[in-house]
């Protein structure tokens, strides 16, 4: 079972499922190879427990995280995938800039020649319900990201998108 909302990711960490869960990571780890995965926020947003909850649940597949705290300026972001070249970036951003904020960082990402197929994707409380969610996303994608994941809803389609991807391996969108 893959917890879909935060609810139940948070129980399914707890004592009575961890027998359980130690043997569904131990063998979603076996069909899996370790992602790189840089976690992060935007400039704009100070909060943290978004990051944090990202990176367990990276962790708990089997995937290593440099998680970049909140309030980070697009340049800190290029320099750390530039520098750690992960085989994935996610942006978590809930103080609903994330929508404006995300477009800047994603051209810098992609101007620079050995980033611009790296895959990227964005997540949680992206706008404070001026844009419509569809046109949201699509201009998300067309500004170079990978994929927009909207709110816990969308945990189980994070969870089928980085199954999906493996080490090394550039975006195919592009
Ligand atoms: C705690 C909190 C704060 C604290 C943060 C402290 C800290 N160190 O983190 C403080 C007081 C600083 C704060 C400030 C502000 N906050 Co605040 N805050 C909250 C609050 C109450 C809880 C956030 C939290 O920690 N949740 C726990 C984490 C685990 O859950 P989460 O953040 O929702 O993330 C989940 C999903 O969004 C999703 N998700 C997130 N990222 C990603 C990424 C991917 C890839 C995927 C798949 C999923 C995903 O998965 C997570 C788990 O389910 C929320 C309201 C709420 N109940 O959610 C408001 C809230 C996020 N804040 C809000 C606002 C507006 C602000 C301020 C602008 C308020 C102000 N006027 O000053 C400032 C912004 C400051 C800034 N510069 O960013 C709004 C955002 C509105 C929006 N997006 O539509 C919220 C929703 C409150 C509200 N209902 O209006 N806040």
């Amino acid at each position: 079972m893959v917890p879909s909302t935060a609810e139940q990711y948070f129980a399914f960490r707890s004592g009575a499922a961890k027998g359980i869960m130690r043997s569904q990571n131990a063998a979603t780890r076996s069909r899996l190879r370790s992602l790189d995965v840089i976690v992060t926020s935007l400039s704009s947003d100070a909060h943290t427990w978004n990051l944090v909850f990202i990176q367990l649940l990276l962790e708990d597949l089997g995937h290593r995280v440099v998680n970049l705290g909140p309030c980070t300026p697009d340049e800190l972001i290029v320099d750390a995938c530039r520098r750690h070249r992960p085989d994935l970036l996610v942006v978590s951003t809930v103080n609903g800039h994330g929508y404006l904020d995300a477009t800047s960082l994603i051209g810098a990402l992609r101007d620079v020649e050995e980033l611009a197929r790296m895959p990227a994707v964005i997540g949680g409380k992206l706008d404070v319900g001026g844009v419509d969610q569809v046109q949201r996303e699509q201009e998300l994608l067309a500004a170079g990201f990978d994929a927009v994941f909207e709110e816990d809803v969308a945990l189980a389609s994070f969870h089928s998108f980085v199954s999906e991807l493996l080490p090394g391996v550039p975006s195919d969108r592009r």
